[in-house]
């Protein structure tokens, strides 16, 4: 049988729009390279598609310059989807226009309606619980409104602070199989991770944490070794894609495709 958390059927990521060069950041490192980013999409897409999976790319929204990172705008469970509620106010238009492509794919979609924030980015979830990081983007109110919506369908969620200066709660972790994770030093402090199997990202390889299983692959940000053999020495078939542009909006392997 499938591990819904990390075997998937199908995958949903859009275009990065030219627009890219105003997306949010919290430290300006110069502009992203549209052309180097759209290359290193291809590849992420290449790698999702070689291990079976049905792609969808969406258009690029030159309306929404942080569009490409889809993660946030949605949860996707096997019993249905959850739109979210971006705490980034320039980025609550982004639900709108992924919700027809949810739309076709499942009978279920739901919608947090708000007053709280919610991001997909802060949603890790395990085969045994839904861990919710609370953030700058999401709130207390919006994991409260998530837990009504996912309760019958028999998940537990929990919520935890994270470290000021990180985005996301993904931004520092990643799920790798049904009991692992890979996670920072400064984030599994908190105690989140007491009850799995944690393999820490590399001294200085902090950003090497936002990863995605997906299939027979963890899916990383190419240039931090020390993680990468890590995770090669633990068994795992790493593949690693160029972040650089990404990373010039704080943005990830995770945040570019809503997978299910
Ligand atoms: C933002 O600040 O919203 C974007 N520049 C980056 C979003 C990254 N998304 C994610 O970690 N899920």
């Amino acid at each position: 049988m499938k591990n819904p958390c990390f075997e998937f059927s199908r995958a949903i990521i859009r275009k990065p729009a030219a627009s890219i060069t105003n997306g949010l950041r919290a430290f300006d490192t110069g502009p992203p390279d549209l052309t180097r980013m759209t290359a290193a999409h291809d590849a992420y897409a290449a790698t999702l598609r070689e291990t079976g999976a049905e792609v969808n790319e969406l258009p690029a929204l030159p309306a929404y310059p942080d569009s490409v990172f889809v993660e946030d705008t949605a949860l996707c469970l096997p019993q249905g989807a959850i739109l979210m509620r971006p705490g980034a106010p320039t980025r609550q238009g982004e639900v709108a226009e992924m919700a027809p492509a949810l739309a076709k794919v499942y009978t279920g979609v739901r919608e947090i309606k708000g007053p709280g924030t919610i991001e997909g980015g802060d949603i890790l979830v395990t085969a045994r619980e839904i861990l919710i990081g609370l953030s700058d983007r999401t709130d207390q109110a919006g994991v409260d409104e998530l837990a009504e919506l996912v309760c019958d369908w028999g998940y537990s969620v929990q919520s935890l602070k994270i470290p000021d200066d990180v985005l996301h709660f993904k931004t520092d972790c990643s799920l790798l199989d049904a009991d692992t994770i890979l996670s920072t030093q400064r984030l599994a402090a908190s105690g989140c991770f007491a009850d799995y199997d944690v393999i820490y990202t590399a001294p200085n390889e902090e950003a090497a944490a936002n990863a995605i299983r997906f299939n027979q692959y963890v899916i990383m940000a190419a240039g931090f070794p020390n993680t990468a053999k890590r995770l090669r020495d633990s068994g795992y078939d790493v593949r690693e894609i160029d972040n650089t542009d990404c990373a010039k909006l704080d943005g990830g392997m995770s945040c570019l495709s809503l997978r299910f």
